[in-house]
């Protein structure tokens, strides 16, 4: 048998130290709150007849290096607060008219023997919430280790939990790891819907929105780009109806006259499709659109231009991949208005991990048309494949060495060992 003791700041971090240290079997055999932090004596392989033995030796260790408890040190700071305070005569003389009219009474939670109590129980329940969490961690570890590894790795690409989850699920839970990671990422490419438009190939009058920054004049101006290198500048225009920035005409300007193919800026009051009607001997109208953040209260006013006129293009949802997955959702949720056909992900290059793009994807279902992975255009515009997706994503783990949470894990196996089970 081992025992040891552990000190860190909170029991969770000291938790974490004894599982690290011992594993998933580690039993706590106390625990005591000191100044700075908490004290636990975990012990690994215990037997229970020597037990207390141990335990006696090592609180008499604790003495010998006494770290004074919590209770000790409140207890010496009450005594000194005592003997610091005034007489009561002394209070009485400072008190204000107004305290004096409304007596102070001291309300029972104030008791200190109770408010020490009130501590010592929720000390008392982080360790019990804690020690419960690592009881079913072990013993899904323990039950599963192949399932448990699944699990780890696609936690390691950044996906949430409830992905994770659903995806382990499905795949078999045989004694070779790496099949069993082969099935998992060829599932979670299967998750992906793809939009099976080939703006490149057929052309198409598309709408790019989202929020501002996030790449759609560049994935614009990219797509005209490889349109006219593939079949000549004659049949492309550009419209942009972002007249709200300055500069954002100017840039999509630029793009317009290196290919040599029109650009028309739709004004406020301008009809949008009296503009596409003009162009309607184009094969490709690709049409930028001022940023809008999903947070902005006026967006359905500044898409409804865009909404009036919905059924002359398709809409493409523009979304970076370096942004977390709340915000991604966010997105995804402000522009369902406008019920976007596809979705272009950009800025994978920047992205830490591609996590919150995969669970994005699998969870609002919205097919992905495009991949850029850098500014250059044309160059960093790829055609979606969830294969390429998943990885890159695989990739970008192994260079960042990603580490997993593992409070997440062990929330994910807290519903996972209930499956196992049946
Ligand atoms: N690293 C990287 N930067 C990109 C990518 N796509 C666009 N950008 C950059 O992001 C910035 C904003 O792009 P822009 O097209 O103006 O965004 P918009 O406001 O949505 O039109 C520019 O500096 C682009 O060069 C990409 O895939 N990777
Ligand atoms: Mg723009």
């Amino acid at each position: 048998m081992k025992v040891k003791r552990f000190f860190a700041v909170d029991t969770r971090i000291a938790m974490r130290e004894v599982r690290e240290a011992f594993g998933s079997d580690a039993v706590i055999l106390a625990n005591r709150e000191v100044d700075g932090g908490v004290e636990l004596i975990a012990a690994i392989d215990y037997d229970a007849n020597v037990l207390s033995e141990s335990v006696n030796q090592a609180e008499k260790k604790a003495e010998q290096n006494p770290v004074s408890s919590f209770s000790e040190h409140r207890a010496r700071k009450s005594v000194a607060a005592r003997e610091k305070a005034p007489e009561p005569e002394q209070i009485q003389a400072k008190q204000t008219s107004a305290s004096i009219k409304k007596p102070q009474t001291m309300s029972w939670l104030q008791e200190p023997a109770l408010e020490r109590m009130q501590e010592e129980l929720s000390s008392l329940r982080h360790v019990v919430e804690d020690q419960l969490s690592g009881l079913a961690w072990g013993d899904f570890e323990r039950r599963h280790p192949q399932r448990t590894e699944l699990l780890k790795r696609l936690m390691s690409l950044g996906l949430n939990a409830s992905i994770c989850q659903l995806i382990s699920n499905s795949v078999d839970d045989s004694n070779d790891i790496e099949h069993n990671w082969r099935q998992a990422l060829a599932q979670l490419a299967s998750q992906i819907n793809i939009s099976g438009e080939d703006v490149l190939g057929n052309g198409g009058v598309i709408a790019m929105v989202g929020p501002t920054g996030v790449g759609k004049t560049t994935t614009i101006a990219k797509l005209a780009a490889r349109y006219v290198l593939r079949h000549g500048p004659k049949s492309v225009a550009l419209v942009t109806t972002d007249n709200y920035r300055i500069g954002a005409y100017e840039q999509l300007r630029i793009y317009s006259r290196i290919l040599d193919v029109p650009l028309h800026l739709v004004n406020q009051g301008d009809k949008l499709e009296y503009v596409l009607d003009k162009l309607i001997d184009k094969k490709l109208v690709l049409i930028d659109t001022a940023g809008v953040s999903p947070r902005d209260v006026e967006l359905k006013q500044r898409i409804q231009p865009l909404m009036s006129n919905r059924e002359l293009f398709d809409t493409y949802l523009v979304l970076s991949a370096n942004s977390q997955f709340s915000s991604m959702s966010k997105s995804i949720e402000a522009f369902s208005e406008l019920k976007p056909d596809a979705c272009v992900v950009t800025k994978t290059d920047e992205a830490e991990n591609l996590g919150a793009t995969l669970g994005s994807l699998i969870h609002s279902g919205l097919p992905l048309a495009y991949v850029c992975n850098g500014q250059r255009v044309p160059e960093d515009l790829h055609l979606a494949r969830p294969h390429s997706l998943v990885s890159d994503a695989v990739a970008l783990t192994q260079d960042n060495n990603q580490t997993f949470d593992w409070e997440a894990l062990a929330i994910v196996l807290g519903g996972s060992s209930a499956n196992a089970y049946n």
